[in-house]
């Protein structure tokens, strides 16, 4: 008989406070779900669109999606993992059952949680309580937290070996910006690209665009501290727009004579999302939508954009089929195929989630890490 187990987790009670590092009771998975032992997790830009209110959710929450861990215990007819296994919880999951699984392609599995959050489990109950008060759970995930509980359908299995405070952004950053070059845009080489927002995911479409052989990758950035680093990955040209005369759009344009192939908004903000589409060059140039816009907000534009042959996508988590694809990325990350390390600029104990927070709300990182005090001995 499992029982509940008592941990420390990062309650947020409202947006725009602090997180409170509180006893959480956690209780045993139910059927189809797992219980994991959290040791590693990245703050990443949605959870902070989260805590500043701009992106809702229902609160009191546990945030946090970009996790790595161990299973501590599984719930009734769970086959895929056990307890000892070294998992990454998916905010995307995959349940290969749904006719988005079903399609090769495509990932946006109808079992998500991420669009429509409710903030509970697929049963409408949460397995976290607080000082006698339900927390609500994060799309399905809630990484912030010594123990959560998350479905089987949105467990990655991994390499024994992976270093979880390294790996742990493969749950999320590295995949959607990875995929957003590799499947979304499908980057050829020589071409030329505009990255907007040099943060955690612009910056993994930069690697991948580097990777892809651009020949060009421009960087958009209102703070200029982004610039060595984005320039160290492979930016070839930082702009700030806030030092220009004209609109960013229009120097992409003339420094690229007919606009770029391939642009990417990693901001989360609408007007970056038409200054992205606008730097498209006609009949070719595909501008990807990455980054989570406010809640409820709407994007307008000159439809007369499209006509020339100007595509607009977006994707979630790089339209990676999750659970078949993030294993082998892992083992592929490993084996030394492309290196993540420089996407992970600081590492936090958790006690200090809320100065990882402010390192992210301020700029000055690309990725922070906060450290659970568990290891890896067992669950
Ligand atoms: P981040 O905070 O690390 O990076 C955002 C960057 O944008 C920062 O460098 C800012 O300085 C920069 N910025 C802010 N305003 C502007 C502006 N007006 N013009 C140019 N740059 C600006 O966040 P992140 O990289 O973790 O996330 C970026 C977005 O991607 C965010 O909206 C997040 O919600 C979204 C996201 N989408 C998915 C997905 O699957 N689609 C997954 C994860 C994150
Ligand atoms: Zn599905």
């Amino acid at each position: 008989m499992l029982r509940i187990i008592t941990c420390w987790a990062a309650i947020a009670w409202t947006a725009n406070a602090p997180l409170s590092i509180e006893e959480v009771e956690v209780d045993p998975p139910k059927a189809g779900e797992v219980r994991i032992k959290i040791l590693s997790s990245g703050l990443c830009g949605t959870d902070l669109h989260i805590l500043e209110g701009r992106n809702k959710v229902p609160f009191p929450v546990i945030l946090g999606h970009e996790g790595a861990g161990i299973v501590e215990s599984i719930g009734e007819d769970v086959t895929s993992v056990k307890p000892g296994d070294k998992v990454l919880p998916l905010p995307l999951p995959q349940c290969r059952e749904c006719s988005s699984c079903l399609n090769p392609t495509g990932n946006f599995c109808l079992e998500e949680n991420i669009l429509t959050p409710t903030g509970l489990m697929s049963d409408g109950t949460s397995r976290f309580t607080c000082k006698g008060k339900r927390i609500y759970h994060l799309f399905g995930t809630s990484t912030f937290t010594e123990y959560t509980v998350v479905r089987e359908i949105a467990l990655a299995k991994v390499d024994a070996s992976a270093p979880v405070d390294q790996v742990c952004i493969l749950s999320c950053e590295v995949p959607t910006g990875f995929g957003a070059v590799f499947n979304t845009a499908k980057v050829s080489p020589g071409s030329t690209c505009v990255v907007f927002g040099l943060g955690g995911i612009g910056s993994a479409i930069v690697l991948a665009c580097k990777a892809s052989g651009a020949s060009r990758i421009i960087g958009v950035d209102i703070n200029e501290e982004k610039f060595p680093r984005a320039e160290a990955l492979g930016v070839t040209d930082c702009l700030n727009p806030q030092r220009l005369e004209k609109p960013v759009q229009q120097v992409v344009v003339e420094m690229t004579g007919l606009g770029v192939d391939f642009a990417f908004e990693a901001v989360g903000l609408t007007d970056t999302m038409v200054a992205a589409l606008e730097s498209c060059r006609v009949s070719s140039g595909v501008c990807v939508v990455v980054g989570v816009a406010p809640t409820h907000s709407q994007l307008s534009f000159d439809p007369a954009l499209l006509l020339p042959g100007r595509t607009v996508k977006g994707g979630t988590m790089g339209e990676f089929k999750t659970r078949d694809f993030i294993p082998q990325l892992v083992t592929d990350y490993l084996q030394k195929k492309f290196n993540i390390d420089p996407l992970i600029t600081h590492k936090m104990p958790f006690e200090k989630i809320n100065q990882a927070f402010e390192l992210l709300q301020n700029g000055n990182c690309i990725r922070c890490v906060v450290k659970l005090g568990g290891d890896e001995s067992g669950p």
